[in-house]
């Protein structure tokens, strides 16, 4: 049988512009111990040229190479994004016909910052029926979504991609997972809103497009519901867990979780320092960056929880045996 998956490589790419703290002080009235304190944030990847298709693309071509397997050889394409180039084509469409995949199905998946997880486990079922290897990716150009005049939530994201490479294998490696929403809070985190606009519309609804968030009520959320959902699949799974991987927001949601799994805080591996909020790229960047510093080793048996979680509501947590 060779009808589970398994991540054979990683990769990640973010522009090359870095913003710090001090440098957004310049631009807004914050500063670096405002932004730090509150957040664990230094800096983050400001896109100037690339959009989200170019960091993705970026993602595949190194994952291609990493495997040194042919772009034809692939089944599929998930893009997790809610920052796209266009909402049509897809940004996964894009890749597919940037790298030359004519085999693969493409689609972008919408789950906000538990889109990585939520893709993964598409992929995973994409493998279980037949699909030989696919591409999971997470890309954000964020920077293009948000209010530059707010500065409580301008400081908070950065962009990126992440990715991995997904491949039939005889071994089941994703364990345990449970994939959620919740629809009913859907308004404590929006972005992109796009009013119905047409010759027929008496009075075009006045609501922001930019990015909003209800910060502690989506704090509660996450150190609430997420945690809980963490709790469950590590108990079902039966596992002991070596490092925990999970949406880059703030490191005061990893202080909090660490307490209330009871859990040592230094198995919650963190990068929102460099890289800020990158939303559906968090968790594959973090994995990426982890496996070139050999924290993480593919094939090693090392079992971590990966756990998304951001608008919609939406969350998505998997215990994996890597
Ligand atoms: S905050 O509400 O301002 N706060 C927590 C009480 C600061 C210490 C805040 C800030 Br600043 C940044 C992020 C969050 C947060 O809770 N984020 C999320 C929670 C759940 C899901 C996604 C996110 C996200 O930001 O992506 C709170």
């Amino acid at each position: 049988m060779t009808n589970f998956g398994a991540i054979t490589a990683t990769a990640s790419y973010t522009p090359e512009k870095i913003v710090t703290n001090d440098q957004l002080a310049e631009i807004m009235a914050t500063s670096d111990e405002w932004i730090y304190s509150r957040t664990g944030i230094k800096n983050r990847h400001i896109a100037t040229i690339e959009n989200t298709s170019d960091l993705c693309m970026k993602v595949a071509s190194q994952l291609l190479e990493k495997a040194q397997i042919e772009a034809s050889q692939l089944d599929f394409i998930l893009v997790a994004t809610m920052t796209p180039d266009y909402n049509c084509p897809s940004v996964a469409c894009l890749v597919q016909g940037a790298i030359g995949a004519k085999n693969a199905l493409a689609f972008d998946l919408s789950a906000a910052c538990a889109g990585f997880v939520y893709a993964l486990s598409i992929g995973e079922k994409l493998i279980q029926t037949g699909s030989k290897k696919g591409l999971i990716i997470g890309g954000e150009v964020f920077s293009k979504a948000i209010d530059w005049q707010d500065r409580t939530t301008a400081v908070l994201f950065g962009d990126g991609a992440g990715g991995v490479l997904l491949e039939a294998s005889s071994t089941k490696h994703l364990l345990k997972e449970k994939i959620q929403a919740d629809g009913t809070r859907a308004m404590s985190l929006t972005s992109g809103y796009e009013a119905v606009k047409n010759p027929y519309v008496e009075k075009v609804a006045n609501k922001s497009s930019y990015l909003q968030m209800a910060g502690r009520d989506i704090f509660d959320f996450a150190t609430r519901d997420v945690s809980q959902s963490i709790t469950e699949v590590v108990l079902e799974s039966e596992e002991t867990i070596d490092y925990y991987l999970l949406h880059q927001a703030n490191s005061r949601i990893l202080d909090k979780m660490a307490r209330k799994l009871k859990t040592p805080r230094e198995k919650f591996l963190q990068n929102m320092d460099q890289y800020g909020n990158t939303s559906a790229a968090s968790i594959p960047i973090l994995l990426d960056e982890q496996v070139g510093k050999g924290t993480l080793t593919l094939g090693s048996h090392q079992k971590v929880v990966f756990s998304g979680f951001g608008g919609g509501l939406t969350w998505a947590t998997m215990v994996y045996n890597l």
